[in-house]
């Protein structure tokens, strides 16, 4: 038996098992547990590859393993400290999503709204799902959406031009009040020429802001790798910014590692060689107030 002070935390993370291409399951597994956090992967469907570009896509579905497998987790008397959903792979998984949330109510409840990237939904979340997702925002403590993610919870046109700092906090605000106390939007290109992650504490009252390096390449799965080192951190004691901190230099390191080595950018980013990194006791003092 453990005593407390040694118990790990753990995390259901309800999202998709892609074999090829580090996204979803395949690189939160590695983060999380590499932060000392235990992982439990709910697959919602597994994949040949990503759905980004990569050709014929190989997925089988997986709706109807959630229930009864929420139900053995039940009978186990299993208790998580964090549920994280993300991509789903079929209208259905939401209501299944939100038993989740139910059944373990003291959990932080954590949702990637994945729906698209680029202004543009990706090819497996129809108009049904994409309705849909503000309902597992809705119950949502925290909310890790992309801008093509924020157009489409909030109804608005993709922002093709860059945001000024009150535009960003009314869009952090209008999410919020969707539900969630904490939303953080990855990939904000701004008005004074920067590119930025950026965050939203309801209960504080506090915008925050991030900056990231621009790199003239975009590797499929940053965004899953970035939601689960914010969920690692929180977990293991970091605030909201220095987690949005953490989650930012990391991906970073992980973008800059893979331009140099200028593999293909549908092969994702070369977790391999930076996931040591999250073992380090870091510095993190790039946050700023937005
Ligand atoms: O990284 C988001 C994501 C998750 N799962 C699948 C995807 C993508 C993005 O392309 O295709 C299957």
């Amino acid at each position: 038996m453990q005593t407390s002070s040694t118990q790990l935390k753990r995390v259901a993370a309800i999202h998709d098992l892609s074999g090829f291409g580090r996204c979803s399951l395949s690189v939160i597994l590695p983060v999380i547990s590499t932060m000392g956090v235990q992982v439990c992967p709910v697959p919602t469907a597994v994949l040949s590859t990503h759905t980004g570009g990569l050709g014929d896509v190989v997925l089988r579905d997986l709706t109807d393993y959630l229930q009864p497998t929420l139900e053995h987790y039940r009978s186990l008397q299993l208790d998580f400290d964090c549920i994280y959903s993300g991509f789903l792979s079929s209208v259905e998984q939401v209501d299944h999503c939100l038993e989740f949330f139910r059944a373990f109510p003291n959990a932080l409840m954590v949702v990637d709204p994945v729906l698209g990237d680029h202004g543009k939904a990706y090819r497996t979340c129809g108009p049904e799902l994409r309705k849909r997702m503000v309902e597992l925002v809705k119950v949502a403590d925290i909310i890790t959406p992309n801008l093509t993610e924020v157009s489409i919870l909030l109804g608005m046109d993709y922002p093709h031009e860059p945001l000024t700092a009150s535009t960003a906090k009314s869009m952090l605000a209008k999410l919020s009040e969707l539900g969630p106390g904490q939303v953080v939007i990855t990939g904000a290109n701004l008005a004074d020429n920067t590119l930025a992650n950026l965050g939203y504490d309801r209960e504080r009252g506090t915008y925050w802001r991030v900056n990231c390096t621009y790199v003239p390449v975009s590797y499929p799965g940053t965004g899953d790798i970035f939601a689960s080192v914010l969920v690692g951190g929180l977990l293991t004691g970091d605030s909201l910014p220095i987690a949005m901190d953490r989650a930012t230099k990391f991906i970073e390191l992980a973008i800059k590692t893979t331009y140099s080595y200028n593999t293909d950018p549908r092969y994702g980013v070369m977790l391999e060689k930076s996931l040591n990194w999250l073992t380090k006791d870091n510095l993190l003092t790039g946050y700023q107030a937005l």
